[in-house]
């Protein structure tokens, strides 16, 4: 390594949420990049949650694909990429020529940039000639986008981020903002911080961390959102807080909005019965959006993974148009989006129902105009098949060859197992990733190995349009490429020309110019998506490009923050519409046999299948083991304690995971993550149980609502390992993973005996060997370390129940020592110190590693009572700021604990 290199800085974007900070990578030679928030980037001033700032720790090449591999008789082999991309563009040749071009799909992501999204949707609509590409973004942002087309003609988020700390009244309806947009939920905290007056009010059937903070949580049934915005838009026009002038001036079809609310939802009290929220919490909330004029509500997948999520995406944009609280200052709806590019998908037209540009598939004027520009063989006619609908199609038969990028469906999508069933049915699958072994990957017949973020190189848009560079910093590893060449080598190989680009910045001046091109033409007004001002930029321009909010039309460049100031939006009306919702509930009714409700959703310091953030020690402390949170009155009825495993199951599948009690569940619901995979779980696989209901117009899966029944997993004892080397546990009856500092740990649950012959078969211990061990058959326990000339190789500590098990952070310590300090070695199947302090607890704060149980302990020994002084003593929360809403539960749980104490 030539160490005179110079330091170099580069400034990107994070890979992970919708906010889309700006980060700064400082690369050294011989040393891992240095990852900074970049102070100068607008969306975000500097700051990073704990997940990008762990950014560095997840770099490495472990387990990454670093080449293109091919199945045979014998299994996957090595091949090169000309070989590997022939084999696709034959097969997906052959079949279009034998079955038509709708026997090929892909399914892709708002992971990838704008410019491998715009190339994947050009292939498929343009010179294969079918919709058949679909995204994940069908499973997160789509009844969004509905709703935006419904009611304002074009799928746009009106607002930006500095609405949020103008406002008086921000309103998060099922968004966990705290720990899935963290550092805009910061920049709400300071708002209110310095502007006391801000009221916050939360929409979530859990108290999720944001809710700490809120002065109103609604703790609404799932499902019920709709009844709870038609009663406050007929609780509006009751009070005579209506902007009728705006009604009348700028939107259509008011009358039909508020009939439809007013036949079931006029009446509070009867709304919060039906919504299961105390009535007064519920008219105080519906007086605080009545007397606030600056409300920005916004709303995530609550509101979106529903089978009447458009409607309630419209219910709420209702409510707004109704006020005329939209396109000004510190007001208006507000679509959080979850991935780093969901946005620059749907500019791009990724969804199978639309086409680019923001044009329609079902317009034959702008159908031309793109087939036009593209100077395409063909374009496609109909809508294609929408993700669940195209695995389903899959298994089928129908589809017969379907290429999955940057996307883990056999994890994510509902029913699961059903994807298993259609992708190993199917002809040939093409997967394209960074990572060699995903519960996805195991089912190529191709895969391809993907750049990831460091080494890729485009564009993609935040929440707020603003659209920002992601910048290589990294060599590519291996013989990974970009998923753009990959898209365009195919396509070559099928004969298809208009796919020879020099780079990045040739796809994105093509993207740029589509937009603008013959905008206005097809009668459907001009096109608010239109980015024509950022046209010929050339490579320096593009890599110079500074973020920049959208629209940019030819002649501008400094974009536009917010939109329809001027009360015009993009029907060809120009008026906005109201949409009547009446309110439905799930498709799937919980019932005898599967009395609960089962909701899934995010962890604050994982991201999704953690292919990547579960390469971060510090990532893993806050959450180890995958969990089934519910009610301590529904676990006695489920006859479930409290750190034992339990198995949820639902009509469609079961999965195992352990009983826990977070105290923010109510009665009747369960709240499981959706993290864990094949990869690190035996059986925690959520998806797999998860119904495919989905919603009528934006066809998104009901994720947040599945009839399940939790019952007791026995198990005859319970273990934990914690091994240098990865190790085979799939014999054990259950087990989860995870990646450790220096170590993987493993928790198990099994039967039989799990004594020295067990341990030394799963530690791979044979013949004389430094191994010490206790075993005390009669109480169930046993416990054994294995040390490679005095240096802990691993561990395995055995009991009947959980909680007989020690803590795991003394013995996860001593993987840092080269050789074990005699002390630490007499007392290593004790599994503490021999003094040793109290266990700190699961992780809170990940910056500075501070356990719950230390923090409590602060709190009550110094009479704590703010974060700020919780941050003063144990440094918690005073980095990057992910935990202070939980350092606030915290404080309100000590507190209540001291009262209850003191009666
Ligand atoms: N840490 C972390 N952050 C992430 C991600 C991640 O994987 N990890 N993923 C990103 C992505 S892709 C996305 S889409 C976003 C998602 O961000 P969020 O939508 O904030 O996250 P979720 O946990 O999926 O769900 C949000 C909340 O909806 C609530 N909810 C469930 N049912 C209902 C209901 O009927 N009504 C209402 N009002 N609320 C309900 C749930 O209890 C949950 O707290 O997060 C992004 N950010
Ligand atoms: N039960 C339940 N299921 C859900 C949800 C829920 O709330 N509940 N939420 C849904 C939502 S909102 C979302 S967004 C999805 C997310 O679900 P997925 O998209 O399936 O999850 P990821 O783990 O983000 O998968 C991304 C994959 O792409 C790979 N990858 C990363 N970077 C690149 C790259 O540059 N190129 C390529 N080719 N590959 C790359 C990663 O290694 C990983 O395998 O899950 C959905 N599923
Ligand atoms: S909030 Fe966190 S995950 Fe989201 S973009 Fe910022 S640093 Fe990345
Ligand atoms: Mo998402």
């Amino acid at each position: 390594m030539d160490m005179t290199l110079p330091v170099q800085t580069v400034r990107t974007t994070c890979p992970y949420c919708g906010v889309g900070c700006g980060v700064t990578a400082t690369v050294r030679p011989g040393s891992i990049p240095i990852i900074a928030g970049d102070k100068q980037h607008s969306a975000s001033q500097g700051r990073l949650c704990v997940k990008g700032a762990a950014l560095g720790e997840t770099l490495d090449l472990d387990g990454r694909l670093l080449y293109p591999t091919l199945r045979t008789d014998d299994g996957m082999r090595r091949a090169s990429w000309d070989e590997a991309l022939g084999r696709i563009a034959k097969g997906f040749a052959d079949i279009i020529a034998a079955h038509g071009p709708d026997a090929v799909a892909l399914y892709v992501s708002g992971q990838l940039l704008t410019e491998d999204y715009y190339v994947a949707n050009k292939f498929m609509k343009g010179y294969v000639g079918s919709a058949n590409i679909d995204t994940n973004s069908r499973l997160c942002m789509s009844s969004s986008v509905a709703g935006h087309k419904r009611a304002f003609g074009e799928d746009l988020v009106p607002g930006c981020y500095e609405d949020f700390e103008l406002a008086d009244l921000i309103v998060l309806v099922g968004s966990n903002t705290a720990w899935c947009h963290p550092t805009l939920f910061q920049r709400i905290l300071r708002a209110k911080e310095a502007r006391p007056s801000l009221r916050i009010v939360a929409i979530d059937p859990r108290r999720t961390a944001t809710c700490e903070l809120a002065d109103i949580h609604l703790p609404i049934k799932p499902g019920t959102d709709v009844w709870l915005f038609n009663g406050l838009l007929s609780y509006l026009a009751r009070q005579g807080t209506l902007d009728a002038a705006f009604v009348a001036a700028h939107t259509d079809g008011f009358e039909q909005a508020l009939a439809a609310a007013d036949v079931d939802c006029s009446d509070p009290a009867q709304v919060a019965r039906t919504c299961r929220v105390d009535l007064g919490q519920l008219l105080a909330f519906y007086d605080a959006f009545a007397a606030t004029s600056k409300v920005v509500t916004a709303y995530s997948q609550g509101v979106n993974q529903s089978s009447s999520g458009t409607d309630k995406v419209n219910a709420i944009i209702n409510c707004h148009l109704a006020t005329g609280r939209i396109g000004k200052p510190g007001m208006g709806p507000f679509s959080l989006t979850g991935q780093p590019n969901a946005m620059g998908g749907r500019e791009v037209g990724g969804l199978a129902n639309m086409l680019t540009a923001h044009m329609d598939l079902d317009n034959p004027v702008q159908r031309d105009a793109v087939k036009a520009f593209w100077n395409a063989p063909r374009i496609a006619a109909k809508p294609g098949l929408k993700a669940v609908d195209l695995f389903r199609a899959v298994e089928e038969g129908t589809v017969k060859a379907v290429w999955i990028i940057a996307t883990n469906p056999l994890v994510s999508l509902p029913d699961a197992d059903q994807v298993r069933r259609a992708l190993d049915k199917c002809e040939l699958v093409v997967v394209s990733d960074i990572v060699g072994a995903t519960d996805t990957t195991v089912y190529a017949d191709v895969l391809l190995p993907a750049l990831g973020w460091g080494e890729k190189d485009g564009t993609v848009t935040n929440s707020e349009r603003c659209i920002s560079r992601q910048r290589a910093f990294l060599p590519a590893p291996g013989e990974a490429r970009a998923d753009w060449w990959a898209l365009c080598e195919v396509a070559r190989r099928m004969g298809f020309t208009g796919f020879d680009y020099e780079g990045a910045h040739e796809i994105f001046d093509e993207h740029a110019q589509l937009s603008g091109w013959r905008n206005g033409e097809g009668g459907a007004g001009l096109r608010v998506f239109d980015i024509a001002g950022m046209t010929g930029l050339g490579r320096q321009a593009y890599d110079a490009l500074e973020p920049v909010q959208w629209p940019v039309p030819a002649g501008d460049h400094r974009g536009t923050r917010r939109l329809f100031a001027d009360g015009r939006f993009a029907h060809a009306s120009g008026r906005a519409r109201f949409v009547a919702t009446p309110p439905r509930l799930p498709v799937h009714a919980v019932d005898d046999d599967y009395p609960l409700s089962l909701n899934t959703g995010r962890l604050r310091d994982q991201w999704h299948t953690m292919t990547r953030t579960g390469k971060s020690p510090r990532l893993a402390n806050h959450a180890p083991e995958p969990f089934i949170d519910l009610h301590p009155n529904d676990a006695l009825l489920c006859g479930v304690r409290e750190g034992e495993l339990a198995r949820v199951t639902s009509r469609w599948g079961a999965m195992v995971a352990r009983v826990s009690h977070s105290g923010g569940i109510a009665r009747g619901c369960v709240f499981v993550p959706i993290h864990w995979s094949g990869q690190t779980a035996s059986d925690a696989r959520v998806g797999a149980i998860v119904n495919p209901a989905v919603d009528p117009v934006s066809g998104e899966p009901e994720f947040k609502h599945t009839p399940v029944r939790v019952e007791p997993f026995v198990v005859e004892w319970q273990a934990f390992v914690l091994s240098r080397t990865a190790l085979a546990v799939d014999r054990v009856a259950n087990w989860t993973r995870v990646q450790g500092e220096g170590f993987v740990r493993y928790e198990l649950g099994g039967r039989g005996p799990a004594h020295a012959d067990w341990a030394r078969d799963v530690l791979k211990v044979s013949g004389e060997t430094d191994w010490i061990e206790y075993d005390d058959a009669g109480a169930g326990v046993y416990r054994a370390a294995h040390l490679v000339e005095g240096r802990l190789q691993a561990c395995v500590f055995v009991a009947r129940r959980g909680a007989a098990l020690p803590p795991r952070q003394w013995l996860a310590g001593l993987f840092a020592q080269e050789t074990l300090a005699p002390r630490d070695r007499a007392t290593l199947l004790a599994g503490r110190a021999p003094q040793q302090g109290p266990d700190p607890g699961p992780t809170v704060c990940s910056c500075f590693g501070v356990g719950r149980n230390t923090i409590c302990a602060a709190i009550r020994a110094q009479a704590l009572t703010t974060t700020a002084q919780v941050t003063a003593c144990l440094k918690a929360g005073g980095n990057c700021g992910s935990c202070v809403p939980e350092i606030g539960k915290l404080l309100v749980l000590m507190k209540s604990e001291e009262t209850a104490g003191g009666r």
